[in-house]
């Protein structure tokens, strides 16, 4: 069954300036091969080569949808309410910050909420997605597409409702921009969907991190992608893997090792040390839901990105690459690798947080926040190679090469990714820090530090 939604004719409401046309560094990326029901999606994807130009692919892909539209005065997607309805229950549904906020809701005096709860959209479509996360629970949703015209037509699923949901503070908004330009001003996102739209990035892998980097603690991640439910095999068989593209992500998901876990462990969790059975935690964050044709997967990112096992580390600090993180603001003591390369053994590349000393001096011998890059710096031209950096959040008044420094990770920010130069490098690892010590706060945090490493953390 599927419903049908009239388009009558339509004026430009999207809102905000292109974002399109933005290239950032690395534009040219290489885009899988994907076929589509859609005949006019299948015909762009063969006529492109693998290597394809990010900009240029965006504008094709808002000619298309454009021209879609404009030829369709009634449109039909199949099970669109049924699939909206499901896509947003998978995005909010038990999600803790959606009960807090009803909790927060029946607490106040009126019944209306001061708690938000934002939502991402990638993929207008006919905006009954948007709709339906609204009427579910979101309090903000922000709704991305390449072309205009889809823009239009979703937003006029909002036309004539009630002004509680379009008032400048909650309720919808329609920006014609990629994924990979949403400023991180917009978020931090408590859920974000894939509404069909992952397989037309020019780049879903980064796609997939750049929208990961735009949530916060807890929030859910859906990617849902359209299956005709005539699909042959050969069209299945060309299904993006998007097991395989979070790999990399900070999403709970499968454990990679039985250590460090790609899954963190959430703060909440009181399974204590009880043996997990790695099976069912598979099935519990991503499922494939083939009903509504379409293939859904489901994420969360953790709660508290703490690690299983802290991972302790102490090394001599080395000459880097001498670019001078301190004109960033931000000077790291390089670890000798060699010397921490069985602690790095299962450690991704990414992130980290934890505390981090000099043992041997005296003045500064107390543990202090810390956050850890351990990666090949993609953002630089300046080679291959993974270092560990760390960065104190204290100020020593002086260098320490040569010293040996002790650090213990106990959780993971965020996947090494290559920005589009300095300053939105220094931004992140701003983000990183505030994240990094808001975490370190936590008193379940520190108290785990205390009892698996035996010290005490001071309170800088
Ligand atoms: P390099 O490229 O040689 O690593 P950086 O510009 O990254 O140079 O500076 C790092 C050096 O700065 C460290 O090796 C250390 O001696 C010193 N330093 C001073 N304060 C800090 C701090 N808070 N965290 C890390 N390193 C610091
Ligand atoms: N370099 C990158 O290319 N990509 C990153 O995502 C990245 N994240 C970092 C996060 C933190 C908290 C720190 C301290 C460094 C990070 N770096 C990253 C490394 C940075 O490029 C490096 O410190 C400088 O280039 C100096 O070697
Ligand atoms: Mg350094």
């Amino acid at each position: 069954m599927s419903s049908a939604l009239a388009f009558p004719a339509t004026r430009a409401r999207a809102l905000g300036g292109s974002a399109l046309g933005a290239r950032p560094l690395g534009a040219r990326s290489k885009r899988p091969v994907i076929a589509s029901s859609r005949p006019a999606l299948r015909v762009a994807r063969a006529a492109t080569d693998a290597v394809v130009d990010k900009a240029a692919h965006n504008e094709e892909q808002a000619a298309l949808r454009d021209e879609m539209v404009s030829g369709c005065t009634e449109c039909t997607m199949p099970f669109e309410a049924e699939r909206a309805s499901a896509l947003a229950n998978a995005a909010l549904a038990d999600h803790s910050r959606a009960s807090a906020i009803a909790r927060d809701a029946d607490e106040s005096d009126d019944g209306t909420s001061k708690m938000s709860l934002r939502a991402l959209v990638v993929g207008a479509e006919t905006g009954k997605l948007a709709r339906a996360l609204l009427q579910k629970g979101a309090t903000h949703v922000l709704v991305l597409d390449h072309s205009r015209l889809m823009l239009d037509r979703a937003a006029e699923q909002f036309d004539g409702t009630s002004s509680s949901t379009m008032g400048n503070d909650s309720g919808a908004r329609f920006l014609r921009a990629d994924v990979c330009d949403v400023p991180a001003y917009q978020g931090p996102f408590d859920a974000v969907v894939f509404n069909d739209s992952l397989a037309t990035q020019a780049d879903p892998a980064e796609a997939l991190r750049r929208a990961v980097l735009l949530t916060r603690p807890g929030a859910r991640v859906v990617v849902s992608e359209r299956e005709s439910v005539e699909a042959d095999e050969a069209e299945s068989s060309t299904r993006l893997d998007v097991d395989a593209l979070v790999a990399d992500l900070p999403l709970q998901s499968t454990l990679d090792s039985p250590r460090l876990g790609k899954t963190m462990r959430r703060s909440d969790d009181d399974r204590g040390d009880s043996p997990r059975d790695e099976s069912s935690d598979v099935h519990e964050s991503s499922f494939v839901d083939l009903s509504c044709g379409s293939v859904t997967h489901t994420y969360e990112v953790p709660p508290l990105f703490k690690l299983r096992d802290a991972v302790a580390m102490s090394a001599p600090v080395v000459e880097g690459f001498g670019r001078g993180s301190r004109l960033m603001g931000v000077p790291t003591a390089n670890l000798d690798v060699d010397v921490v390369a069985e602690a790095l053994e299962g450690m991704r590349r990414g992130v980290y947080f934890g505390f981090a000393r000099l043992p041997d001096d005296f003045k500064h011998g107390r543990w202090c926040k810390c956050v850890v890059n351990v990666g090949a710096r993609p953002t630089f031209a300046d080679g291959e190679g993974v270092t560990v950096e760390v960065h104190a959040l204290r100020d020593f008044g002086r260098d320490f090469y040569g010293e040996r420094m002790d650090v213990v990770v106990l959780g993971f920010l965020r996947p090494e990714m290559r920005f589009d130069g300095l300053q939105a490098l220094v931004a992140r690892i701003m983000a990183d820090i505030g994240l990094a010590r808001g975490a370190l706060d936590d008193r379940a945090c520190r108290e785990r530090v205390d009892e698996s490493v035996g010290f005490q953390a001071s309170d800088e």
